[in-house]
């Protein structure tokens, strides 16, 4: 820690706490701080969507974090509705965590060989999700997505994919095509550096569209090793699934012998403790996890039925590894976080929490004369400035985002953090209290009587 405050001393922080002052945010050590790492690291951050890109202005240099709050290094203060893009369900800076991780660091921070504590949270994860009768772990959403995708192929040998237009299941090239999160943020139209060669294999439909995809196997006979998804989208704003949508790919994916992926890096412990397969009744074949059984630190996990992950090398001939894949913090921190979730009335609270947010920015909306659209399932919500309904990326993409980044400068000007792009969705904790939400939507009604 002390590391920490020396480093953050260098440029001088405001000791004192400021309350957010509503008129302009007091932003001078961000500015001097932001300024500096846009020097240091590509667009000063290390990971596209935190700079702000999309709703424009000052993008601000976080101090710490601890429960719902947020604290930035000039001492405002700020609800935050990110949560880490996720893995803070419990709250920030648990102290169960936090304790579990002091215990277990005296031990080391990495074998690189097998330990016990991989065993426990490879078991709760099996135990959790219907679909995962064996699982890998790996540091990162995007690898568990890659893995997943070579783990399709090498079991049906069949080269092709069908992904979905604003889904996003981490930056490997053969997933960015028409990909959501920050590649729609910074509207992207594709990145350079994927071969075109890379991509040939990756066919895309809109989401909630099933007549489009029995067109991709009818146009792909035989080519199509699976189809990835989002069950509920997080990465094109809030988009759940329609009616059927999962059931329909359930039934495609089994008429044309293909594999069903749920990509459940957002949703996993978060929808119900056995994710959104758990609340739609819909089991894939393969699931991607990630961001909350890692309680904040790097993890990503895929698995699946057991004759398919048993081709995973050394059990089967498809290769894939990781240094610090399955390390004792990350293990430890995801143990202790699904244990917190297992406690009852985990997601009673929230989906209360959430849904009352929901519902008070749409009627914050309404009474401001604005048209908006959104809702939430359980810990995840959104909302777009626009009649709706939102089915698709299409849609998304016609929605105010001008109206969205007004929006987001004037929430963060009151002392709420929401994710800094229309193409993300809103995440809440166990921490959120009744408070925050009435702050947050007192917040709203303010900054869109003024849009
Ligand atoms: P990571 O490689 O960022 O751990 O996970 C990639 C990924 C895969 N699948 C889904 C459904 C995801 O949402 C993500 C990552 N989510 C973004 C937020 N939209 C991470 C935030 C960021 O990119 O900075």
């Amino acid at each position: 820690m002390q590391l920490w405050r020396d480093a953050l001393r260098r440029h001088n922080p405001t000791e004192e706490r400021v309350l957010v002052n509503t008129a302009t945010l007091k932003t001078t050590r961000s500015e001097e701080i932001f300024a500096a790492a846009q020097k240091l690291m590509p667009g000063g951050v290390n990971s596209p969507v935190r700079a702000f890109k999309s709703v424009g202005g000052q993008p601000i240099v976080f101090d710490r974090v601890k429960g719902s709050h947020i604290w930035d290094v000039d001492g405002n203060e700020y609800i935050d509705y990110i949560g880490s893009w996720g893995p803070a369900i419990c709250g920030h800076a648990h102290p169960e965590v936090t304790q579990a991780l002091h215990d277990v660091l005296e031990k080391g921070t990495s074998f690189g060989a097998p330990c016990y504590l991989e065993n426990v949270l490879a078991e709760m994860v099996i135990d959790a999700v219907p679909s995962i009768e064996m699982v890998r772990f790996v540091n990162s959403g995007t690898e568990a997505c890659m893995a997943v995708l070579r783990l399709m192929r090498a079991f049906t040998g069949r080269d092709k994919l069908i992904k979905f237009e604003g889904c996003y299941h981490g930056h490997a090239d053969m997933f960015l095509v028409k990909a959501g999160s920050g590649v729609a943020t910074l509207g992207l139209p594709d990145s350079p550096g994927v071969p075109k060669s890379t991509t040939a294999n990756t066919l895309t439909a809109p989401y909630n569209d099933l007549q489009a995809v029995r067109s991709l196997f009818e146009e792909n006979p035989d080519q199509v090793s699976g189809v990835i998804l989002e069950p509920i989208v997080g990465n094109a704003g809030f988009i759940p699934p329609d009616a059927g949508f999962l059931e329909g790919l359930r039934e495609l994916t089994r008429e044309y012998g293909a594999l069903l992926v749920f990509d459940e890096v957002m949703t996993g412990f978060r929808i119900a403790y056995g994710g959104a397969q758990q609340k739609f009744g819909v089991t894939p074949d393969l699931t991607t996890l990630g961001k909350i059984i890692g309680g904040g630190l790097p993890v990503g996990a895929y698995g699946g039925r057991r004759d398919i992950m048993a081709m995973v090398a050394p059990a089967g001939p498809m290769y894939q590894a990781g240094t610090l894949s399955g390390n004792p913090l990350a293990m430890t921190a995801g143990i202790k976080t699904l244990e917190l979730l297992q406690r009852s009335n985990t997601y009673e609270q929230l989906e209360r929490i959430t849904k009352k947010l929901s519902d008070g920015l749409l009627q914050a909306a309404k009474e401001t004369g604005h048209a908006a659209c959104g809702g939430n399932i359980s810990g995840m919500f959104g909302f777009f400035f626009t009649e709706g309904p939102v089915h698709s990326y299409e849609d998304a993409k016609h929605s105010d985002l001008n109206k969205f980044g007004r929006f987001h400068r004037g929430m963060l000007e009151r002392g709420v953090y929401l994710a800094p792009s229309q193409f993300e969705a809103g995440f809440t904790s166990l921490a959120h209290t009744d408070e925050d939400i009435d702050r947050t939507i007192a917040a709203a009604r303010e900054v869109m009587s003024g849009l």
